[in-house]
């Protein structure tokens, strides 16, 4: 596969690489990694990384902006997606192919060349794959950038699809570039008091069932009285890990502007991305996101994710 998406890239004079809308570290760090390398390696090639720049984000790199017109005809590489209506910055592009790399379950994208690995931990360890095993270059700044989405997307090496693979590559690429990596966590973990107190207010407020589902509706006015944002919630889940009386938990964000309720749901036993995909969303089998509309839609879906929690809580009685 790695010759395959080789071949590709080299095939091209002009490339768009682009990824999901409302980007996570993986997200951002591999398309900006995959552009600079390959900026290195073809300087002759027109090569851009598109879609919406996240200041937090900044140390990744600058994200470009594109002439659609200038770029008609292009190669067009989805990296950390595989819903083409969640590509973010392609309105009005029309590339001549569509390449994907992905560590989702497959979507709607189906690439002339489709690189897609449940099994990896992120969409930086395929690209650092790729570099490591092709004349695709590698530099410090392009391993920091795999290594920081790596991190991120395992969570430091906690969840499940973290695999000796991951290691192996984490150790090529610090072995490779001489990467300082311990002094990268900042970028990944350095966050506001507010954010603090906010986790605080979660942990206090958080519901647990007797099945063992963790679960608190966030009202807009509590994300104001903290001074933090609609996206916090989402990049707090991860914290409430290895709780020992919930197996899964969901954080349901009122998002006011757009009259809908942001979800994150996260589990350490049940899969959950069924039960998502009931309520416009997905994702991996224990992180997952959703959209709900209306009220009754938030019973509903407690609900659903309580039944599950119970199925598993019999299943692990039954089998002690
Ligand atoms: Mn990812």
């Amino acid at each position: 596969m790695v010759k395959k998406v080789y071949k590709k890239i080299k095939e091209y004079h002009q490339i768009v690489i682009a990824r999901h809308v409302g980007p996570d570290p993986d997200a951002i760090a591999s398309t900006i990694a995959l552009r600079d390398s390959i900026r290195l390696t073809f300087p002759e090639k027109e090569v851009v990384a598109v879609g919406l720049g996240v200041s937090k984000f900044k140390y990744y790199g600058i994200l470009d902006k594109i002439d659609t017109i200038h770029f008609k005809d292009c190669l067009l590489i989805v990296l950390d997606v595989p819903n083409i209506l969640r590509v973010d910055g392609i309105e009005g592009l029309e590339y001549k192919e569509i390449m994907k790399i992905d560590h989702h379950p497959a979507e709607d994208i189906k690439g002339s060349v489709d690189w897609t690995d449940e099994t990896s931990c992120s969409t930086c360890q395929m690209i650092a794959q790729l570099l490591l095993n092709s004349p695709l270059k590698l530099d410090t700044k392009i391993a920091s950038n795999l290594y920081l989405g790596i991190v991120s997307d395992s969570d430091r090496f906690l969840l499940p699809y973290t695999t000796n693979e991951t290691f192996l590559i984490v150790h090529k690429l610090i072995e490779k570039t001489k990467l300082d990596f311990t002094s990268l966590y900042s970028y990944l973990y350095d966050r506001s008091l507010d954010e603090v107190r906010f986790q605080g207010y979660l942990a206090m407020n958080m519901k647990v069932t007797d099945n063992g589902l963790g679960y608190i509706i966030i009202p807009s006015d509590i994300i104001r009285e903290y001074h933090v944002d609609l996206a916090t919630p989402a990049n707090l889940i991860n914290h409430f890990n290895f709780i020992r009386e919930v197996s899964v938990w969901t954080f349901i964000t009122e998002d006011v502007k757009n009259q809908v309720y942001k979800v994150s749901i996260r589990s350490h036993g049940p899969i959950i991305n069924e039960v998502a995909s009931h309520y416009h969303g997905g994702g991996h089998k224990y992180a997952s996101g959703a959209r709900i509309t209306s009220k009754e839609e938030i019973d509903a879906f407690i609900h659903e994710l309580d039944c599950l929690c119970e199925e598993y809580k019999r299943a692990s009685i039954s089998n002690l």
